[in-house]
């Protein structure tokens, strides 16, 4: 593959974070570093015993293929391979794929002088697996609360936990994470429509600047929030939906364990009503 000029000149040591010099270097695009080797470790381990799992039957429908967390009767212990130890291995690599992964991407930013936004955008995804699959199952006492691994099955963990709690729209934090991420891709499609509509003129037409877009906003709704200012708006708005997403599974079981209708009660028992 042919290198950008650029990255002749960035492709040097240092920046590592842990391995010095011993994994400091590039295998065709992909920078490797101690954190690539780790990611490759899980990675490959996980997906083994993802095949083993599979190989145990019933079916190598891929759709169809579901490795389930151990029963609720385990409770927080290990349980067999079969019953639920496949589950608990997989989930193990995942955690340390992905933070390995997210650990790449940090020493890719030293090595660049850049900024960490990336890692920690990933950072709040690697934060809502683990809320799933590790915080809520421990604070409920049970690795059996987590959700399983099936492309079918991990819809099914969804909407069985949703009507558990009769009717998870009621769910407060539920809506503000459904809020933000509808805003996140209003937002996206406003920017790159903007973008575009400025920077990807008709032949023959110059190129508008940022001034373009900025004005754009002000004659239309009179506020530009600037050019660097709606990407950090969207990565706010990312964040905060991931966030609120955590948020809204943490509290169904823990913290409240009627139907989350119910939890609307308090409305009705305000003392404004007047009885
Ligand atoms: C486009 C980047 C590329 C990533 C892709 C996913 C695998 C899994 C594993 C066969 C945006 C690669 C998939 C490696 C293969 C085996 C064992 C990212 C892009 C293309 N889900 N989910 C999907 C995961 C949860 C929900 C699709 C993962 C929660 C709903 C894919 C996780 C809840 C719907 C998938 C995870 C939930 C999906 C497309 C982890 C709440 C759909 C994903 C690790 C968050 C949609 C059949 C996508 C679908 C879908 C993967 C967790 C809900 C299979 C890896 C438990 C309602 N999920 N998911 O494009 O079509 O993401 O499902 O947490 O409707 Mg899911
Ligand atoms: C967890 C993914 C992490 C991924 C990682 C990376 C790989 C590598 C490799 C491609 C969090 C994995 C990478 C594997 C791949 C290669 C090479 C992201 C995660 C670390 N809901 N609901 C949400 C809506 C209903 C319910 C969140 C909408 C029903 C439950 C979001 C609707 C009921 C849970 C959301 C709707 C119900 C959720 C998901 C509409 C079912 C959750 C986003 C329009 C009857 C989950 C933390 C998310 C949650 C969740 C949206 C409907 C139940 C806000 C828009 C009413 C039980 N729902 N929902 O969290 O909060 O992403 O998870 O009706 O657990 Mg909901
Ligand atoms: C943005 C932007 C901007 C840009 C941009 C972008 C945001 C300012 C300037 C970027 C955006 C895009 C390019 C748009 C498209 C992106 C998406 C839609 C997001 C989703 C992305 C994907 C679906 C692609 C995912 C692909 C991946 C993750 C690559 C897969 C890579 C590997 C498997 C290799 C992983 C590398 C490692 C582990 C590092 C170390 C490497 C090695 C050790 C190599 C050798 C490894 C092995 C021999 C084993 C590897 C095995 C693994 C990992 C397990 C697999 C096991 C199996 C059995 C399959 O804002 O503008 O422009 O561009």
């Amino acid at each position: 593959m042919a290198m950008l000029s650029f990255e002749r000149k960035y492709r040097v040591r240092g920046g590592t974070i842990l391995g010095g010099d011993l994994f400091d270097f590039w295998l065709g695009p992909f920078y490797v570093g101690f954190f690539g080797v780790t990611t490759a470790f899980f990675a490959v381990l996980g997906t083994a015993m993802i095949l083993w799992s599979a190989a145990m039957g019933p079916t190598w429908n891929l759709w169809q293929i579901s490795i389930a967390p151990p029963d609720l009767s385990y409770g927080l212990r290990f349980a067999p391979m079969l019953e639920g130890g496949l589950w608990q291995i997989i989930t193990v690599c995942a955690l340390g794929a992905f933070v390995s992964w997210a650990l790449r991407e940090v020493e890719i930013c030293r090595k660049l002088g850049m900024g960490y936004h990336v890692p920690i955008a990933f950072g709040f995804a690697i934060f809502a697996y683990f809320t799933l699959q590790v915080i809520r199952p421990v604070l409920m006492g049970a690795w059996g609360n987590a959700f399983p691994y099936g492309i079918y099955s991990h819809l099914d963990w969804v909407s069985n936990t949703g009507y558990q709690y009769l009717h998870f729209h009621y769910n407060p934090a539920h809506m503000i994470a459904a809020t933000l991420f509808f805003t996140t891709t209003l937002a996206l499609s406003m920017h790159g429509g903007l973008v575009l509509s400025a920077t990807n003129p008709g032949r023959g037409e110059v190129v508008k600047t940022p001034e373009h877009e900025d004005t754009f906003f002000r004659d239309f709704i009179g506020y530009s929030v600037g050019t660097l200012g709606i990407h950090r708006l969207g990565l706010f708005l990312a964040l905060a939906a991931v966030w609120f997403s955590a948020l809204c599974i943490v509290i169904s079981g823990p913290f409240w364990t009627g139907g989350w209708p119910e939890w609307w009660g308090w409305w009705l028992q305000m003392p404004i009503w007047g009885k």
